[in-house]
C-alpha cells in the first residue's frame, strides 16, 4: 500500500509527512522547498486482536504500544503542483509520475488561507482554500491524460486493423498506474465517450475521460490543514461542503508533539486525543504544548493519522487482517504472536488472503480458519477489520 501527498506549494505537505513518518525533511515558508520526493512509513493506528491470548505481540513491521497496533503504509511527499503545471507552470508535472503506484492521495490544503495557489504567503484569511480542491483535480487530470494521450494516434489506427479492444488498448497504457481493466471499462461507459470513433476524440473528452478514471483509481481525502491558524469559518465550510471526504488537520502540531515525545517531555501515542507531562520544561515548550493541548481539547486530534485511517478505510475500503499458523495461540510457526498485519480489500475471499500472505499458500489453498471463533471461514466469507485467519494449505 502507497499513499501520495499532494498540494499547492507552501501548503505543509512536507510537515505533514514528517509528522506521519517521523523522516526529518525540509520544510520552509516559500515554494518549492521539495524538488525531490521524500519516502516514508506512516502508521495506521488499529486495536490489536492479541489482547485476547497475551499481553503482548511481536510485530515484524510497525509497532504495538497500550494495545494499538500500527499497521504500516508507504508515504510519498512530492513537489508542489500549481495551476497549469500540465503546460510546464512552476516545476510541471511530471514528478506526478512518481506517483504512479500510490493506491490513493491525501491532498493538502492550507485551511487558513493564509497561501496563494503558487504558494505565496500573505496573511491568514487571504485566499479561499475550497479554490485548491478544484484546480488540484483538474491538473491530475491532465496528467492522466497526458499518458493517455501519449502515441494515441498512431496505435488507435493499429486498434482498427488488429481489431483490438479499446478497453485494452487503454488498460494497457494506464496499467504502470495500477489502474484495472474493469476500472477502464467503468470508466468509459460513464464519462459516455464516442467509443466508435476514438480517432476524433475531442480534447475535453480526453479530459472528462482522464478525470473519471482518476477519481476511480486514485481516491483523494482532503486535509484542511494549518486548521491552527485557520479561522471557524473556514473549518465549518470546509467540513460542510465535503463531509466524509476532508478531515481537519495540523501538520505543525503533529510535529510538534512527535519531537516533543521523542525528547521524552511528554507521553503521546500517534492520533491520540490527549497527551501526559513527563518532565519539566522550559516556559516556551510548557507555552507551546498548552496551546496544543487547547487544541486537542476542541478537535479531539491532530487530524494527521485520521486523514491516512480514513483514506486506507473509508475511501479505500481496505481492512486489516492477521494471518497466523497456530489460531489458539496467534502465532506463527516460531512462536511469534501476530507478527503480521496485512491490509487487504474489503471482500477479500479466504483465497485471496492465502495469496496477499504468500504465493504458494495462494496455490495450495485448502481451507481457512477464523482463529476467533475457530470455524472454517465459508467461501461467502469477506474480510473484515481485525480477523485473525489461520490458512490451511496442502504442504
Ligand atoms: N500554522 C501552521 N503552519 C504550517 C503547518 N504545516 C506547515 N506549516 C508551515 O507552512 C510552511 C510550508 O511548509 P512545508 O511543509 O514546507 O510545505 P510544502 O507544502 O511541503 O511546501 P513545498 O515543498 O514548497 O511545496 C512552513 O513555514 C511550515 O512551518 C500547520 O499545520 N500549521
Ligand atoms: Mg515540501
Amino acid at each position: 500500500m502507497e499513499i501520495g501527498i499532494v498540494g499547492k506549494p507552501n501548503a505543509g505537505k512536507s510537515t505533514f509527512f514528517s509528522a506521519l513518518t517521523e523522516v526529518p525533511v525540509e520544510i520552509a515558508s516559500y515554494p518549492f522547498t521539495t524538488i525531490e520526493p521524500n519516502r516514508g512509513v506512516g502508521y495506521i493506528p488499529i486495536k490489536c486482536p492479541h489482547i485476547d491470548v497475551s499481553d503482548h505481540c511481536n510485530p515484524r513491521a510497525g509497532y504495538c504500544k497500550n494495545g494499538i497496533r500500527y499497521v504500516p503504509v508507504e508515504i510519498i511527499d512530492v513537489a508542489g503542483l500549481v495551476p497549469g503545471a500540465h503546460e510546464g507552470k512552476g516545476l510541471g508535472n511530471k514528478f506526478l509520475d512518481d506517483l504512479r503506484k500510490a493506491d490513493g492521495l491525501i491532498h493538502v490544503i492550507d485551511l487558513s488561507g493564509s497561501s496563494s495557489l503558487t504558494g505565496e504567503i500573505k496573511s491568514p484569511g487571504t485566499y479561499d482554500p475550497d479554490k485548491e480542491v478544484q484546480y488540484l483535480i483538474d491538473e491530475l487530470a491532465y496528467w492522466v491524460e497526458g499518458i493517455i494521450e501519449r502515441g494515441w494516434k498512431r496505435s488507435s489506427r493499429g486498434i482498427a486493423l488488429e481489431g483490438k479492444k479499446i478497453e485494452d488498448f487503454i488498460a494497457e497504457k494506464v496499467a504502470g498506474l495500477g489502474i484495472s481493466r474493469e476500472e477502464v471499462i467503468s470508466a468509459l461507459r460513464e464519462s459516455s465517450v464516442d467509443l466508435n470513433n476514438i480517432d476524433n476524440w475531442s480534447k475535453e473528452m480526453f479530459f472528462i475521460f482522464s478525470r473519471t478514471l482518476l477519481e476511480k483509481s486514485k481516491p483523494i481525502i482532503i486535509a484542511g490543514n494549518k486548521a491552527d491558524i485557520s479561522s471557524e469559518k473556514n473549518i465549518d465550510f470546509i467540513k460542510s461542503k465535503y463531509g466524509n471526504k476532508v478531515v481537519i488537520t495540523s501538520g505543525d502540531y503533529e510535529l510538534t508533539l512527535k519531537k516533543a515525545a521523542k525528547h521524552n517531555l511528554i507521553d503521546y501515542s500517534a492520533g491520540a486525543s490527549v497527551f501526559q507531562y513527563v518532565k519539566e520544561m522550559n516556559p516556551s515548550q510548557k507555552m507551546a504544548l498548552e496551546k496544543i493541548e487547547k487544541y486537542l481539547g476542541i478537535h479531539k486530534s491532530t487530524g494527521i493519522e485520521k486523514a491516512l485511517t480514513k483514506l486506507v478505510f473509508d475511501l479505500l475500503h481496505y481492512v486489516v487482517i492477521f494471518p497466523v499458523q497456530d489460531e489458539g495461540k496467534y502465532t506463527d510457526g516460531s512462536g511469534n504472536i501476530l507478527p503480521d498485519a496485512i491490509l487487504v480489500k474489503q471482500g477479500a475471499t479466504p483465497r485471496d488472503i492465502a495469496y496477499k500472505v504468500h504465493t504458494d499458500l495462494g496455490d495450495n489453498f485448502i481451507k481457512a480458519i477464523n482463529a476467533k471463533t475457530g470455524m472454517v471461514i465459508g467461501h461467502n466469507y469477506t474480510a473484515t477489520m481485525g480477523d485473525v485467519i489461520k490458512i490451511v494449505s496442502k504442504n
